[in-house]
């Protein structure tokens, strides 16, 4: 049988990532966190769908397409994590074990990033960890998954 995919879903300027503000989200470029999800995700038996976008919607449609194809998901929704309904909306539509994600820690920065809208339609929350967290999402979406 074709092994379980878990889509990691990354929103607006993750794209920048290595290139500014290292000392928030780390010196690793997006392209090094697709790598080593990608080994972290062999390790486990997993499938991996790894994607970034600027825009909402594309962000909307990829979390309808891993409720439906997908067995788990981590999703790191950038700035769209402090205002968007529309995201909260879709994540609680669909039916796997979904993981929210983010770089830094939201709770030590400006007041605007400490409250995630999206956040109540997730599992779990991995925070403040930089690219470690996404290996470590992945263990835990393994487990939530083998659980189901
Ligand atoms: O800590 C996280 O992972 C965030 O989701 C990252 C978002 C931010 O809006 C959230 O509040 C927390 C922003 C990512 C932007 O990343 C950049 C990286 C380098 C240069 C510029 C932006």
């Amino acid at each position: 049988m074709a092994n379980k995919t878990a889509f990691i879903l990354n929103g607006p300027n993750l794209n920048l990532l290595g290139t500014r503000e290292p000392e928030i989200y780390g010196r690793d470029s997006l392209a090094d966190i697709e790598k080593a999800c990608r080994e972290k995700a062999a390790d486990l038996g997993l499938a991996v769908e790894f994607r970034q976008t600027n825009t909402e919607g594309t962000l909307v449609d990829w979390v309808q397409e891993a409720g439906s194809k997908g067995a788990g998901l981590i999703i790191n929704p950038g700035a769209y994590t402090h205002t968007s309904v529309a995201l909260l909306d879709a994540l609680s539509a669909i039916d796997i074990p979904k993981i929210e994600l983010h770089l830094s820690n939201i709770h030590a920065r400006e007041e605007f990033r400490q409250r995630s809208v999206t956040a109540p339609a997730a599992n779990g929350l991995i925070m403040g960890l930089g690219a470690a967290g996404y290996g470590l999402a992945l263990d835990a979406l393994a487990a939530l998954i083998d659980r189901v």
